[in-house]
């Protein structure tokens, strides 16, 4: 009797980005089949059985077909925005002098703990939107700009909404230890005490958080806090990521390796003995070259080192009000390739298969495979570096989510 499936597209190139093939996994003459939501055939035309009963079939007309994108690294939730900062800063602002100005984070901050909810889900939906339209089907959201229980909860249920109002997986991150609320009065200790005592029990107790981050640097926390917020998440059986080595190296890519995370981001400062604890741990490096450009730093993180050692490495856009207002995946793509100066292969595993494994997800999505997600970008374009060369450029044709 004949198989039956959901839908077919045939006639694709696929861009299957499976490990187990050389640079993309490419398969010229492909065909994708989905059953239930899960593709349950990815592989060459001639191999599928010809007499398979599909309720739909779609010529792609030679058309690319990759993994839906993977953005795996976002504070997409936020209230207000920073763009008259922006303008201060080009005039010749210090960071200092808009602080005290009441910019900077501590603006970001004041303005989500005054914003509903529903506020925040509308905040977010333009740029989740311009995301959508890039083929994303599977994103990270962090908190970090509440900074108190009730805020920070009140970020991670609205990123939650996010993932029930457009058709896209959505993964949380707890990230209380982002910066210190004023009312700490610089008390850093006292503040992660209530991380750990108070926050994070109440957002693990809720199901609000699927990982917790921390940003540890001089201007953010220590080694010994992080190291205590670890703990604590690790206890509640939470997996761990952190922001790392992004302005100087204080060794935070080997503290996540020592606790086995997920993933290390930012790493512009790490240095070999951080890579080769990566490696060791198999935590992914979080590239994000748009932070990057936007604050204008010189140094770039240790690509060759991450090479050499076998360090997986993602690309995510890092989407905040303060360093990176970047809310393109294909232009992340371009910035990693340009200033990082990654390959077209390692650009687009950055955004798929890298992506998902830093997130924990390579079993459901990031490669084209039977038994996964059925999480499909087809494109409009005659070889797969054209995502990665062109600027300002959107050659998505269209995206399936779960087969539809
Ligand atoms: N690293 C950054 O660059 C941002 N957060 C972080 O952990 C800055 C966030 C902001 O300025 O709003
Ligand atoms: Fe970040």
């Amino acid at each position: 009797m004949a198989e039956r499936f959901d839908r077919i597209w045939h006639n694709a190139r696929l861009a299957t980005m499976r490990e187990d093939l050389p640079d993309l996994g490419i398969i010229e003459h492909g065909l994708i089949a989905v059953r239930d939501g899960r593709i349950a055939y990815a592989g060459t035309q001639s191999d599928f059985p010809d007499d398979a009963d599909a309720t739909e079939r779609i010529d792609c007309a030679g058309r690319w077909i990759t993994p839906g994108l993977v953005d795996c690294h976002t504070h997409l939730v936020f209230g207000g925005n920073r763009a008259h900062e922006f303008e201060l800063r080009l005039k010749g602002a210090s960071y200092e002098e808009i602080a005290r100005a009441g910019g900077g984070i501590v603006s970001t901050v004041a303005a989500t703990r005054t914003a509903s909810e529903a506020d925040l889900v509308a905040g977010a939906l333009p740029r989740l939107d311009a995301l959508i339209r890039e083929g994303v089907t599977t994103i990270e959201i962090k908190s970090g700009y509440g900074l108190n229980t009730e805020t920070e909860m009140r970020q991670l249920s609205a990123a939650r909404a996010l993932g029930r109002v457009r058709p896209i997986a959505v993964r949380t991150s707890f990230l209380g230890a982002h910066a210190l609320p004023p009312e700490a009065s610089g008390d850093k200790d006292r503040y992660i005490d209530l991380v750990c005592q108070q926050m994070l029990p109440a957002v693990a107790q809720a199901g609000l958080a699927d990982a917790v981050d921390a940003f540890m640097e001089g201007i953010a926390f220590s080694r010994d806090q992080t190291a205590r917020v670890f703990e604590a998440a690790t206890a509640l059986g939470l997996p761990v990521k952190l922001h790392a080595d992004q302005l100087s190296n204080l060794g935070g890519a080997s503290l996540a390796a020592r606790y086995s995370a997920l993933s290390a981001d930012h790493l512009e400062h790490t240095d070999e003995a951080g890579a080769q604890a990566m490696a060791a741990a198999g935590t992914v490096a979080v590239l994000l070259p748009g932070a990057f450009y936007f604050i204008r730093e010189t140094t770039k993180p240790p690509i060759e080192s991450f090479r050499a050692h076998g360090v997986k490495m993602a690309l995510a856009t890092d989407c905040n009000p303060g360093s990176s207002p970047l809310t393109s995946l294909l232009l992340t793509m371009n910035m990693g390739a340009t200033l990082f100066r990654m390959t077209v292969a390692e650009c687009l595993a950055g955004v798929t298969r890298e992506g998902a494994r830093a997130q924990g997800l390579l079993g459901e999505t990031g490669t084209l495979e039977a038994g996964k997600w059925c999480d499909l970008a087809i494109w409009d374009i005659e070889r797969p570096a054209e995502l990665v060369y062109r600027i300002g450029f959107n050659p998505l044709h269209s995206r399936v989510w779960r087969g539809k």
